[in-house]
């Protein structure tokens, strides 16, 4: 009796759990735009549209910025996208819009009114009055047009030659290739495009035309003006199927069709499926994903997945007196926007027929895993540790495809879109990651072998000056022991992260039986210490990361650590400065603090890089009301408000990143302080919620203070950690109040019911099994931490 009421109260909790709408409070709008009214640049630059948790398709339009700046016009409805990248755009597969179809321009719309935007809901209205609405589902995506009714004749352009051009152009811009598109009465497909719509058009044509560029940059292969295109017999007054297809051919092109309705047709609604496979694939998704013509099944039901597979697991009070509406939409959203990426294309891998692999079917997500294409480290850092804790299935899937992207073309990607590897910034992240979830025990699947193989070829075998993928300066750091300002580009930034990268080779080799290893990994950690100049002053502190010879001399001729140039490839930091970079050392806090003149100098040191109006480089767009040095909106700096935990002056982590949290992070379309990079913007905001912060490579979380007084995260698939906070004193029943208040100090810890004097704890502790983690919080910062500050494993001095 008594374990059946054990059971039915377990199952009851688990279903209330589940019917939880957390939903409802995502914002998906949140880093939609920059912090200009109107300007997009330097926002979080995500995706809006229809899309399932880690789904391929992210149905959304596609808009074209006409000076780079502005919310642009709406150019087409396409099925792929990334979210939060920056960058040069990517995708664009099938458009809808009114005609001349090759003069580029002509059909493209302004946007007027509000778009509407919920969890796998997306409408917008265009200047020709057409509304617009869609959704999405795995691997296909459903459209409906409503048309004003005062239009004779309604039109959808499917233009297989769509995609997104850059205006500046450069190796990481889109072009056109070429295609093939047939039709059969309602329905057709194209290379690797099928859709259908609900009313048969009155009207089928396919057509082909010259390949005109949206840019006018290449690919025209005559000064003729531009022409019209040649439509093919309606397919619906003709019975030659030969006719029906148009494609490409040796000029590339542009083909597409044009379906047509007349007046007594308001609204079309279609249905696409996408395969990188074979367009019979896609024909099966678009039909077994997306089974009625009603958006709303569409939307429903990617609603029920987005609350099961990844709201409910961290539950909070969504009514009381301690719910808290603005914090929730914070919570859901960033979680949202974390599982937009990458894309899980298991079963939908084309490399498997290239020739260098042929046929080989392999685990594998295709896009931006690992540090997005534009901006410096961004998921290793505390994205992919969510997803170990959340989301522990897809992240051994996500692990695994790494390694057989290493097996199979030889490097795991630091960055990889449009399945190649491209575009790594510094070091090659993927050993962090790889070694962030050995160490907190991932095992499942996955082949360690093979995983710590492909790290050692990241750390030996690099190729010259390459940004594709592995280690571009391994000349100098494995000879040097640190990336030369005369050798390589990016030398301190490529050195501070190297030094993280072979600190994460140790910690695998240590299990995957290269004892011999070890040692050799752990002294090339501790490289950063051999560009590091003990002399070099700035801002009354002394000795930074500075750019050195590969003799062995120092060049810190005009060199300020508070600048970085450009900040780009040719600089001497990638994308923050020298002084944000000389704190990113988290495997060997012990030695960086006394690099830094010992605690009471590295407190003084940390303290400033939060003063406002200390910073001297221009952030741009990237960055704007930025004053510190210290920049929130980007990557090397997201550990940097937690590092008073290695002085055990938690409460001052606790201030400082709530501090900056509170200023940086809205419900609005100004949300993030920067480019969301793949979901890492919004992780970093999950974890201050949650009260931790995780240390990379390491099995180890910093505690910080929860937002909110209860919350259950569902951890290892099926185990709950329960964080709860509350009000220290004699007000111990209250829930600890909400940001903004002052009550947010953490007076004491138990972890698992036990008084805890240390201000971190070990995966094992409550992420395995489960566990209670209790603080008590008040007015008043205090050191309530005895114990050990936390570890530094990668001690070693040079
Ligand atoms: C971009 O457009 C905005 C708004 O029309 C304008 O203020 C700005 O000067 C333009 N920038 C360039 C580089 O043309
Ligand atoms: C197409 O074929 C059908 C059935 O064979 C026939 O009824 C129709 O007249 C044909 N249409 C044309 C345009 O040839
Ligand atoms: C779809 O859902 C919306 C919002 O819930 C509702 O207004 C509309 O009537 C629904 N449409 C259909 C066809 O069910
Ligand atoms: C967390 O779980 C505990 C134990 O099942 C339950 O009592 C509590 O109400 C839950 N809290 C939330 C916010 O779901
Ligand atoms: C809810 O939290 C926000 C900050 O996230 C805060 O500004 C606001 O005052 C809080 N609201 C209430 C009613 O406590
Ligand atoms: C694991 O990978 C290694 C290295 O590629 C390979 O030799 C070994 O056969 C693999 N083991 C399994 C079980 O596949
Ligand atoms: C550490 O690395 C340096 C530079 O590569 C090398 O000279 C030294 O012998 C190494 N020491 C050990 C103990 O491996
Ligand atoms: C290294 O090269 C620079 C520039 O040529 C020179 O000034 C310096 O003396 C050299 N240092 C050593 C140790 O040879
Ligand atoms: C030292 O740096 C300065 C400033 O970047 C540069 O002009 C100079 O050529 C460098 N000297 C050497 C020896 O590389
Ligand atoms: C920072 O500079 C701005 C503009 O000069 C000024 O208004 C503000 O008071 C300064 N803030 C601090 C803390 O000095
Ligand atoms: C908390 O952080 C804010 C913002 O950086 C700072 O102004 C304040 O002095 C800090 N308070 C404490 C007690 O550290
Ligand atoms: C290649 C091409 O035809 N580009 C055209 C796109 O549209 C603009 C505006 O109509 C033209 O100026 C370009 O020539």
């Amino acid at each position: 009796m008594a374990l059946k009421s054990v059971l039915l109260s377990a199952l009851l909790h688990f279903s209330l759990a589940e019917v939880v709408d957390y939903a409802q409070y995502v914002n998906p709008l949140i880093g939609g735009s920059g912090p200009f009214e109107g300007l997009a640049f330097g926002g979080g630059d995500i995706f809006v549209g229809g899309a399932l948790p880690f789904g391929v398709a992210k149905v959304g339009i596609d808009t074209y910025e006409p000076n780079v700046s502005f919310a642009g016009l709406v150019t087409g409805v396409s099925m792929l996208h990334e979210s939060g990248t920056g960058g040069a755009p990517k995708y664009g597969v099938v458009e809808a819009g009114t005609i001349n179809i090759l003069d580029n321009r002509t059909y493209w719309q302004q946007r007027v009114g509000d778009d509407t935007a919920r969890v796998g809901y997306f409408q917008t209205r265009l200047e020709s009055g057409v509304a617009v609405e869609l959704s999405g589902a795995r691997h296909a995506g459903i459209m409906r047009y409503s048309f004003p009714t005062s239009n004779e004749e309604r039109h959808v352009l499917v233009d297989l030659s769509h995609y997104l051009p850059q205006e500046s152009g450069g190796p990481s811009s889109q072009v056109y290739l070429g295609g093939e598109i047939s039709l059969n009465g309602a329905t057709y497909q194209g290379h690797a495009t099928y859709e259908g719509f609900d009313t048969p058009p009155d009207e089928a044509k396919t057509f082909r035309g010259r390949n005109t560029e949206p840019m006018a940059r290449h690919h025209v292969f005559s000064n003729e003006p531009v022409g019209q295109a040649v439509f093919g017999p309606n397919a619906f007054s003709s019975n030659d199927t030969a006719t029906m297809t148009a494609s490409s051919g040796p000029m590339n092109d542009r083909v597409g069709a044009v379906f047509s309705w007349k007046a007594e047709t308001p609204v079309v609604t279609s249905r696409v499926g996408i395969s990188f496979i074979s367009a019979s694939k896609a024909c099966k998704f678009k039909s077994e994903e997306i089974p009625t013509w009603n958006l709303n099944d569409t939307v429903d039901a990617a609603v029920a997945e987005w609350n099961r597979d990844v709201f409910s697991k961290i539950r909070v009070a969504t009514e009381g007196e301690s719910a808290n509406r603005t914090n929730l939409v914070l919570l859901y959203s960033s979680l949202y926007f974390m599982h937009l990426m990458p894309s899980d294309r298991t079963g939908e891998n084309p490399c498997g027929t290239r020739a260098s692999h042929p046929g080989t079917t392999f685990t594998h997500f295709g896009e931006q895993f690992i540090p997005s294409s534009t901006r410096t480290v961004d998921t290793f850092r505390c994205t992919v540790s969510l997803y170990h804790l959340l989301q522990p299935a897809s992240y051994e899937g996500q692990i695994r495809s790494l390694i057989d992207i290493w097996r199979h073309e030889g490097y795991m990607p630091d960055g990889r879109s449009g399945n190649f590897n491209g575009l790594v910034q510094g070091g090659s992240n993927a050993d962090n990651v790889l070694a962030d979830a050995y160490v907190k025990g991932l095992r499942g699947a996955i082949n360690w072998t093979a995983g710590y193989a492909a790290m050692r070829k990241n750390a030996e075998h690099g190729p010259s000056a390459s940004i594709k993928e592995g280690r571009g300066a391994l000349d100098d750091w494995v000879g040097l022991g640190y990336v030369s300002v005369d050798g390589n580009t990016r030398c301190l930034s490529r050195t501070v992260e190297y030094s993280l990268n072979d600190y994460a080779l140790s910690v695998v080799a240590a299990g995957e039986g290269a004892p011999g290893d070890v040692q050799k990994y752990l002294n090339r950690s501790a490289g950063w210490q051999r560009t590091w100049n003990h002399d070099v002053t700035s801002r009354g502190f002394s000795g930074f990361l500075t750019p050195r010879l590969a003799n062995g001399s120092w060049n810190a001729t005009g060199y300020n650590p508070a600048l970085c140039g450009d900040c780009e490839w040719k600089s001497i930091t990638y994308e923050a400065t020298p002084w944000e970079y000389s704190f990113t050392v988290p495997h060997d806090m012990q030695s960086l603090i006394q690099y830094m003149g010992g605690e009471t100098e590295f407190e003084r040191r940390l303290d400033y890089i939060f003063q406002p109006n200390t910073s001297e480089q221009d952030l741009e767009a990237n960055g704007a009301g930025i004053t510190t040095i210290m920049n929130i909106g980007n990557e090397p700096d997201f550990a940097t408000p937690y590092l008073y935990h290695y002085l055990n002056h938690q409460s001052k982590s606790v201030n400082q990143s709530r501090a900056l949290a509170n200023q940086y992070f809205h419900d609005a379309l100004y949300g993030v302080p920067g480019n969301s990079d793949a979901g890492a913007l919004n992780s970093w905001l999950v974890w201050q919620m949650l009260g931790l912060y995780p240390v990379v490579t390491q099995p180890v979380y910093l505690l910080a203070s929860p937002w909110f007084a209860d919350v259950n995260v569902t951890v290892n698939e099926d185990r709950t950690l329960r964080i709860t906070s509350r009000g220290g004193g004699g007000n111990s029943s209250n829930p600890a109040t909400a940001l903004g208040h002052s009550g947010f100090y953490v007076q004491s810890v138990k972890v698992n019911g036990e008084p805890w004097d240390r201000n971190w704890l070990l995966h094992d502790a409550v992420m395995v099994d489960g566990g209670t983690i209790e603080f008590e919080v008040g007015d008043e910062p205090v050191q309530w931490e005895k114990g050990d500050v936390p570890p530094s494993p990668g001690h070693y001095l040079i």
